[in-house]
Formats: structure tokens, sequence, C-alpha cells
């Protein structure tokens, strides 16, 4: 398999100094006010150089950069570059996986462009970033997803990184395990207290080991150490299913703080239906406990919906059927599936147009009283 990485570089930051000349070559940062409770989503790499980066309060921001400019994001530049590299990349390829707005992995193993060598499917496509956008984009390229992503990351700005599959396995052996896919910070701190620090160490180790300390997942993190990751690019289907979860930071015993995220899953599950004007009859639970055991929960009703209540009153109930508050758990979500047949959708339109015609109503009437 022939896999690209693409990351545009300083997104957000980049193309507020594209469309600002006064912005350009100056620490600048994205985000919201330094002097309120404001995070930054990026900055420019001229303020990375003073330690700024994504996620810091703007506060911290400003301490260590007073001289760089702060930013308010505006989503919509934001959204309409995302399309342009979307559609330069389908010119490549429908293999195409986006992560975000910036960043999407490509199976360049047969392309449209009908060039053998992936490296030259990577240059052909930050070349035509550059000449359509005006930004540069960093890509990594590699035979599987783990180490094109990685590779996307190390030259960056601008940067081409490619590594042959030979050299998969030499160049992760030195990264920590933080960076290896499906790693966080809880499992990082297990993997280091176990005495392992890089991927070289899960290489080597004994895949019965791993799997003594971190379930299923521990043979497969042996493998994604050594270079050999299954996973394959997925492209963005039609939806047949809306969801939302979350890792936890922590593993929790709690019970009720689980129910808690059920319901706000619930809510932007519901979010979700209503922007896509969708309704599902099939709502499922997905629960993965602290050793990456994952099931499943699901119940079906007799007509689709997209209600928070109705979605996170079933949710809740599935949760009875699994041993969260006995089990640790890592991570909640909450799906709805089993959209009306695609054949039919006139009926599902009018519903929701329906229900929103009654809440304008409502509004309309409150105001004018
Ligand atoms: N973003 C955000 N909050 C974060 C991280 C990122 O809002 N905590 C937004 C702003 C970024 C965009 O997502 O511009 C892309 O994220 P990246 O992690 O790819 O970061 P950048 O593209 O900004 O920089 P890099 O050059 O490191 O890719
Ligand atoms: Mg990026």
């Amino acid at each position: 398999m022939k896999i690209i990485h693409i990351d545009m570089d300083a997104f957000y930051a980049s193309v507020e100094q594209r469309d600002d000349p006064a912005l350009r070559g100056k620490p600048v940062v994205v985000g919201g006010d330094p002097r309120s409770r404001g995070v930054v989503a990026t900055c420019s790499y001229e303020a990375r150089r003073f330690g700024v980066h994504s996620a810091m309060s703007c506060a911290e921001a400003y301490r260590l950069c007073p001289s760089a400019i702060f930013v308010r994001p505006s989503m919509g530049r934001y959204v309409e570059v995302s399309r342009q590299i979307r559609d330069i990349f389908e010119r490549v390829t429908d293999q195409v996986e986006p992560l975000s707005l910036d960043e999407a992995y490509l199976d360049v193993t047969e392309n449209k462009l009908a060039m053998p060598l992936a490296r030259d499917v990577a240059v052909w496509i930050r070349s035509a970033i550059l000449a359509e956008t005006g930004l540069t984009a960093s890509a990594g390229v590699s035979s599987t997803k783990l180490v094109a992503k990685i590779a996307s990351d190390i030259r960056k700005p601008d940067g081409l990184t490619v590594i042959p599959p030979s050299r998969a396995e030499a160049f992760l052996a030195p990264l920590p395990v933080r960076r290896l896919w499906g790693v966080g910070a809880a499992t990082a701190s297990k993997l280091k207290r176990l005495g392992y620090h890089t991927a070289a160490d899960l290489a080597r180790a004994d895949p019965r080991a791993l799997e003594r300390h971190l379930g299923r997942f521990g043979p497969l993190l042996g493998r994604l150490a050594r270079g050999d990751d299954p996973r394959r690019v997925t492209p963005e289907r039609p939806p047949k299913s809306r969801g939302s979860e979350t890792t936890l930071s922590v593993d929790v015993l709690d019970r009720q703080v689980v129910l808690r995220l059920i319901d706000d899953h619930a809510s932007d599950v519901a979010e979700d239906l209503t922007r896509i004007r969708r309704a599902g009859r099939t709502i499922t639970l997905k629960i993965r406990y602290a050793d990456f055991e994952t099931v499943t929960r699901s119940r079906s009703l007799p007509a689709p919906t997209h209600d928070a209540r109705t979605i996170s009153e079933i949710a809740r109930a599935l949760l009875d059927s699994t041993k969260a508050g006995e089990r640790a758990v890592r991570l909640v979500g909450v799906s709805v599936s089993g959209f009306p047949d695609a054949s039919l959708p006139e009926q599902l339109v009018l519903d929701f147009e329906a229900g929103q015609n009654r809440v304008g109503a409502s509004e309309e009437a409150e105001g004018n009283s």
C-alpha cells in the first residue's frame, strides 16, 4: 500500500497571514482574547519559537510572546480552504479519509494521476495546494497510516518525508510510546511504569506480556511499534449513522460520570441529526473498558428519532446491560443509525420542516406579545 498523510502548516494562522499582509513574518496567535480565558487554537511558526502552542491559554501565550498579534478565528475561511484541498485530493484518488479540516490520509496505491511513485504524487499535491490556496502543506509518505502521519510532522513546515517500508521499524524505534496510535496520556504513563519508553521497547516485547497489561490492544500496539499497521484508509461514505464519543483522560469507575457523558453525547448527536436532517431508529451505546475491551449495546425504536431526550433515555437504559460502574471505563459513545431508506427522503424532510416551523412559529409569537 502507498499512503500519503497531508497536513496543512499552522493552518488557521497561515490563512490569516495569507489574507492580511501585515501579519506575514510575525508571531500570530489565533484564539481568544489574551485578557480573558481564551485558548490558543494555533499560532504561526514565528510564535512557536517563543514556546507558544495550541491549547495553551492566551494569557500564557501573551506572557511568552508579548509582541504576538492575537487574531480571532474565522471558521468560514478555514472551511473554504478545507473544501479546496479536499477537491485537490479527489483529483488524485477517491480513497480520501479526512481527519480534520486540515488533514487527511490518501491511499494512492492506484491513483488518477497514474503516477507509480507515491513521492511524485505527494509533490504534485503539495504544489497544487500552494498554487490554488497560496498555503503550504507537509506530507508524509509510507506504506502505513501510522508512519505516514508521523512522517508528515518531522519536516514541518513545508516538508516532505518519505519512509520506505524497509525503514519503517527503524524510523519508529526511537520515538516515545505516546506517538503511537491509541496511546493517550493514561496508557503512556502505564507503559512507562512497566518500563516501555520507546516504540523499540514495545517492538521487542512479548505480545503475551503486552496483552496481560493492556488487554487486546497490547498485541496490536506491539505490531504498530514494528511498523505493521493493519488500518486501511477508509473514505467517507454517505452517512449511515451519526455518533459522538469521548476518550477519557483518566479511566472512570463512577457511573454518574458515565451517565452525564451519555446525556452530553445524546444532545450532540441530536443536534447533528437535526443539522443533516436525518433521524434513525437504532440507538447504540458504546463503552470501552480500561483494558480496551469494547462493547456495544443497541435498541431499535418503532419510529426514527432525532430527539435528545429519547436518545439519552435509551442510551442510559442500555448502560444497565454493561459492566460500567464495576469496571473502569475509558470511552463512552452514543450513536444513532437505521436511517429510513434514502429512496424515501421527502417524508423525512417534511417531518423536519414541520418540526422546525413549529419552533419558529412559537418564537415569533413570543416576540410579538
Ligand atoms: N486546532 C484547534 N485547537 C487545537 C488544535 C488545533 O483549534 N488544540 C485547529 C487550529 C489548527 C488546526 O486545527 O490550525 C489544525 O491543527 P494542527 O494540529 O494540524 O495544527 P496546525 O495546522 O495549526 O499546525 P501544524 O503546522 O503543526 O500542523
Ligand atoms: Mg496542521
